[in-house]
């Protein structure tokens, strides 16, 4: 007598196998199946929860005092995309975030104060708000911020961070730095002196896959896109975009993510697309609405939202706008499966 299906299913089960059959159309969809959700968290809603974290706990407890931005879709993941991490991390005057180092890359984006700095590779970066500063793989990299008396005010950077992806690589190694701070090797401006004026050091410096330029201007990035938008290089779609690259191989600024700034003139209606990535996007100037899927967000300066892959995606400006956004899509090109669409 043959067994039924049921107590088949069951057998399996307990022997470590299970029938493909039965999941087939959903390991392999017709078209990307994101279980993160389009969403938006306006900085209005959030600052308040990173300002009372400052007074709750120190930077030196927290190690990183975060507020980690999950999506919806993927509760309890510490993940705004599938392989995407973001947070708001808040650095008081006078306050020290130690040194260690991960496998996973990490970028910060300057959302608003002024005079903290960050230190990679022996040298200090000091942050403006619109900076974008990157901390490469397994370098150590410590915070501060300088006292009160010495122009010290609360700095917040949005942090972003390929730690899903690393996690489904199994991938992640962590070492704490035996002092609070690394030692100062390097004048601070040294690395963009070498490498942020489209020259380079005569005898090459081997390269680890993350751009040697660990800190990039808003003042710089700014005025490219106001040239450009000068010249009428809009596009239908993105309006004026330009990818931060990493100039030793003019790839992207870091291999798990890719960043931009666009600008989008005001009045813009921008044309829809579609693409595999997963984007953050951050506002660093204006107003606007953003179309994800089904979901239609208005923005404002600050706020941070999420496309999932393969959702629809269109913006309109009400003013000038300026965003600044990170994608894993440097991942999907290096396997070949990058795709976009634009309708
Ligand atoms: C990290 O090292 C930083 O260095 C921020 O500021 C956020 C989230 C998870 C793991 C490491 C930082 C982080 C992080």
């Amino acid at each position: 007598m043959t067994i039924s299906r049921q107590d088949y299913y069951q057998r399996l089960n307990t022997a470590n196998l299970s029938p493909l059959w039965q999941s087939l159309s959903r390991l392999v969809p017709p078209q990307p199946q994101p279980k993160a959700v389009p969403t938006l968290w306006k900085y209005d809603e959030l600052r308040p929860y990173v300002m009372q974290a400052g007074e709750l706990i120190t930077a030196e407890e927290a190690v990183r005092r975060v507020l980690v931005l999950e999506n919806p879709g993927l509760a309890g993941q510490s993940s705004i995309s599938s392989n995407l991490y973001a947070g708001l991390q808040l650095i008081l005057p006078g306050e020290i975030a130690p040194s260690h180092r991960h496998t996973q890359s990490a970028l910060r984006f300057v959302m608003e104060g002024q005079g903290a700095w960050t230190a990679v590779n022996g040298e200090r970066t000091t942050m403006s708000p619109g900076d974008f500063i990157i901390t490469p793989s397994w370098r150590w990299h410590d915070h501060g911020n300088p006292a009160v008396a010495e122009g010290g005010e609360p700095v917040v950077w949005l942090d972003g961070l390929d730690i899903p992806l690393l996690v489904h690589l199994d991938a992640g190694f962590a070492e704490n730095y035996e002092q609070a701070t690394q030692p100062i090797e390097r004048p601070e401006g040294f690395s963009y002196a070498q490498f942020g004026h489209n020259m380079a050091p005569v005898r090459p410096i081997e390269s680890d896959g993350t751009s040697p330029i660990f800190s990039y201007p808003y003042a710089r990035s700014r005025e490219a896109l106001d040239q450009l938008w000068r010249f009428e290089a809009v596009d239908e779609w993105d309006g004026v975009k330009l990818r931060y690259i990493n100039p030793q191989t003019g790839g992207s600024a870091m291999p798990t993510m890719a960043t931009f700034l666009q600008l989008l003139p005001q009045g813009f209606k921008g044309r829809t697309y579609h693409s595999t990535e997963s984007t953050v996007f951050t506002v660093v100037e204006g107003h606007g609405t953003v179309y994800i899927g089904a979901a239609a967000f208005t923005f404002g300066p600050k706020d941070i939202f999420v496309a999932p892959s393969w959702n629809s995606i269109r913006f309109e400006a009400d003013s000038e706008v300026v965003l600044f956004s990170y994608s894993d899509r440097p991942v999907q090109q290096a396997l070949h499966v990058f795709r976009e669409a634009r309708e």
